[in-house]
């Protein structure tokens, strides 16, 4: 059976790669809307050779769809994924608008693909450093236990979309021809300030909640926990944009249960989980690194090695497209599941 499928957020950073990805995933489409807000409708893109152009997505744009895919910012989710849902459609999200909503699955498909049988019409895809991060852990969980983990992030500028990709080229070049140059966009466009992102560091990724942390540390947090249904497992983050285009990068420290296991035991389990390379020798200096990742939809994981002085600590680096994996890929790779399970009406 063929699907009639609408890609809502078409001309975004995340849409366009989602219809890249469908394309090459052959996945089995009958007809195809490509929506997006009133901004961008009317332009035109090109799918499997032919061309389509981007209507405005409207409560009415989806009778008759049996799969939405949704990436064109929170409340564009919000208003209109009831509304596919009640014209019959299945919703894949991609913002964090039901991530949290306790009758809504928050799938990684390695991870927790049964728990799409739980659905009621929406499926929230995770954020994109949380999902690479629980791709690596759950091996480690299901066949050690896991305690605790710690993680620091390397985040490209991709995340916060296409506007922060031009606002970091843009900048780096007027910095290197000595221009001078505003920063409007990162870290946060809707913030009250902006910092340079070439040749800098900046530990803000999305606004700060009243406890210190970011949006972008919490969802690790919340997300961690729910994907992996371990709601007391402690966990905590740092997030960190970097002037890297695309490609997420972690350092992920974590405990397990079990005691007596090494870095290799860890680095054999990693070898053959699902979705991952194993990234990893140092003498050969093999380790994963953005740029080596980007198109790619694996999570590549290197630098294991135990904790100095916690015998079920654990260090490890983790590295993935974050257009991909992180968001257009597992979000296509859910819709796959749901065909596979036959959970789409
Ligand atoms: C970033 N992780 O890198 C964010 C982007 O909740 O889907 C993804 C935001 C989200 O800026």
């Amino acid at each position: 059976k063929d699907f009639h499928v609408a890609v809502v957020g078409a001309t975004g950073a995340v849409g366009e790669q989602m219809l890249k990805t469908l394309e090459e995933r052959a996945f089995p489409i009958s007809t195809l809307k490509v929506l997006s807000s009133s901004r961008s409708a009317g332009k035109k893109i090109q799918y499997n050779g032919k061309e389509y152009t981007v209507e405005e997505a409207t409560p009415d744009s989806f009778e008759g769809v049996d799969i939405a895919l949704f990436s064109a910012g929170g409340s564009v989710s919000k208003q209109l994924a009831p509304e596919a849902v009640k014209r019959g459609a299945i919703v894949v999200d991609n913002t964090s608008a039901f991530r949290m909503d306790e009758n809504t699955p928050l799938i990684v498909p390695e991870v927790n693909e049964e728990d799409l049988h739980n659905h009621n019409g929406i499926i929230a895809n995770p954020n994109c450093s949380t999902i690479q991060m629980v791709v690596a852990l759950e091996p480690i969980r299901k066949a050690f236990g896991l305690n605790k983990v710690i993680v620091s992030t390397y985040q490209a500028v991709s995340g916060s979309g296409q506007a922060a990709i031009d606002e970091l080229q843009e900048q780096t070049r007027a910095i290197l021809d000595n221009q001078a140059y505003t920063p409007e966009v990162l870290p946060v466009k809707g913030d009250k300030k902006h910092y340079q992102i070439a040749f800098n560091a900046i530990p803000q990724i999305d606004k700060f909640v009243d406890n210190g942390y970011t949006f972008e540390e919490m969802k690790m947090i919340n997300e961690t926990k729910k994907i992996m249904h371990l709601p007391s497992l402690p966990v905590a983050a740092t997030c960190v944009r970097l002037p890297v285009g695309t490609g997420h990068s972690e350092s992920v420290y974590f405990e397990i249960d079990q005691e007596g296991i090494n870095a290799k035991d860890i680095k054999a389990l990693l070898s053959t989980a699902p979705g991952i390379e194993l990234q990893d020798d140092p003498e050969q200096q093999i380790y994963p690194m953005p740029a080596d990742c980007v198109g790619k939809s694996e999570v590549f994981v290197g630098r294991i090695r135990n904790d100095l002085d916690e015998p079920k600590g654990f260090h490890m680096w983790v590295v993935s497209d974050n257009l991909l994996k992180g968001a257009a890929w597992n979000s296509v790779q859910i819709a796959e599941s749901l065909v596979k399970l036959k959970l789409v009406k």
